[in-house]
């Protein structure tokens, strides 16, 4: 489908046309016609009255089929846009939405979504509701006033439902959660813009096989499994990214997923070193404003810098240094594997859950047992058996060496 996309910004602003084009393509569209207009927002349209026309002629000529907005239109503009150029008009959120709507697979995630656009509907609906009332808008959406109000409270109730079963679900990861926390190993988000490279960088470490697209949001439903880094066992997940401006109501549906980065014991912040520097810089910023939103701030972060093999090594580090990111960092390439190590060693040197114990504890039954849940969730240095005792040097979960210290032999435990 043939789409025109639209930006009114205000005087001296940069505008977003290309973001906006790249989520088209990703939602099955294609751009025909672009607009740029600076000016302040006219209160009709959004943007001025002689563009409009502009716009309808190219509607005309070219056959395009929807009209797309990057700023937020009111239920009134949309209105008096659609009928000037007899197509219908969207703006970025529900452009969104409709990506979201088409990548969603699991029930959480089309829950979520729907809550979005229900919540999205809901926020107009009262500016309909009033219109209607008012007269102003007589049949406005071919709502009367009763109508409206009965739309408004149908909208409220499927509000309700599906929160409902949303808290159904919220509790049945709370437990999941708890099952993995009983295992007492950290958690390591992969977080970022969308497209950084997340999911290529999880199937690289796990041997998994998500989906990994150049198609924006390919990720929504997080995946967690048991990954080394750097020797030491910890849960690495993959998630939903990030986007600047992303719709409110959306980081409000997706909260749960959202949270459990906050809850993490270390963030991988990816970002896509091989796009022009003010990009980059743009997306590293509106990462770490999004991270602060869901209030992350007191998680440990290290910064990836991927897709290393698209520009000269020297120009990596040349950006690197310009952009003087505010945690640690390291630059990498997820889809050819280069700098992995160093990545993970750094990463192990950040996760706070592990400490190095050496202990010699009594060789019997209990030790066994002991030795195999080492190997299980420890970073083994080194096992020795002797004859009535076994030493072993461990970098390992507090859990874990609080069991060692009560099973080791008298001065037969040493921290660090
Ligand atoms: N050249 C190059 N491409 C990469 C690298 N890492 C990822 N990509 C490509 O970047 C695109 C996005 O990768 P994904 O792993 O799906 O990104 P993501 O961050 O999970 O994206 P979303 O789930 O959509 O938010 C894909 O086309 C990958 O093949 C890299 O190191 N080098
Ligand atoms: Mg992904």
């Amino acid at each position: 489908m043939k789409v025109a996309i639209v930006h009114r910004v205000n005087l001296g602003e940069e505008d977003n046309l290309d973001e906006l084009s790249e989520l088209c393509l990703t939602a099955g569209y294609e751009v025909v016609y672009r607009v740029k207009q600076e000016r302040p927002p006219h209160p009709e349209y959004n943007i001025g009255s002689g563009k409009v026309e502009e716009l309808k002629k190219a509607v005309q000529e070219m056959g395009i089929e929807k009209v797309i907005f990057e700023n937020e239109l009111k239920p009134v503009q949309e209105y008096n846009l659609a009928k000037k150029l007899g197509v219908p008009v969207i703006s970025r959120t529900q452009l969104i939405l409709e990506i979201f709507t088409l990548h969603a697979s699991s029930i959480e995630a089309k829950l979520q979504i729907k809550l979005a656009e229900l919540k999205y509907e809901l926020s107009r609906a009262k500016e309909k509701v009033r219109l209607a009332k008012k007269g102003e808008q007589p049949g406005f959406h071919g709502l009367g006033a009763y109508e409206a109000d009965v739309y408004y409270d149908e909208i409220h109730k499927r509000i309700v439902s599906i929160n409902r079963k949303l808290e159904a679900i919220k509790k049945h990861m709370d437990l999941i959660r708890f099952e993995r926390r009983k295992l007492g190993l950290p958690l390591v988000s992969l977080s970022g813009y969308t497209n950084a490279g997340k999911s290529t960088l999880f199937n690289l470490l796990t041997s998994e096989d998500v989906e990994v697209d150049s198609q924006l949001f390919t990720t929504l439903t997080p995946t967690t499994r048991i990954v080394r880094l750097g020797g030491k066992p910890v849960f690495l997940s993959d998630t939903v990214g990030f986007i600047k401006n992303l719709p409110t109501l959306l980081v409000e549906a997706f909260y749960a997923t959202l949270r459990e980065i906050a809850l993490s014991d270390l963030i991988l912040l990816l970002v896509d070193i091989s796009e022009p520097i003010h990009v980059v810089e743009k997306k590293l910023e509106t990462s770490l404003d999004t991270l602060n939103s869901i209030g992350a701030n007191g998680v440990p972060v290290l910064i990836v810098f991927n897709k290393m093999d698209l520009v000269d090594r020297s120009e990596a580090e040349d950006k690197i240094k310009k952009l003087n990111p505010p945690f640690h960092s390291v630059l990498i390439s997820a889809k050819k594997g280069l700098n992995i190590d160093k990545l993970e060693e750094t990463a192990s040197k950040m996760l706070k859950g592990f400490i190095r114990v050496k202990a010699t504890i009594p060789f019997d039954g209990m030790s066994m047992k002991i030795v195999e849940e080492l190997y299980d969730k420890s970073n083994v240095m080194s096992i020795e058996y002797g004859d009535r005792h076994v030493k072993v040097d461990v970098e390992t979960t507090i859990e874990l060496a609080e069991k060692l210290k009560k099973l080791s032999i008298e001065g037969g435990f040493k921290v660090g």
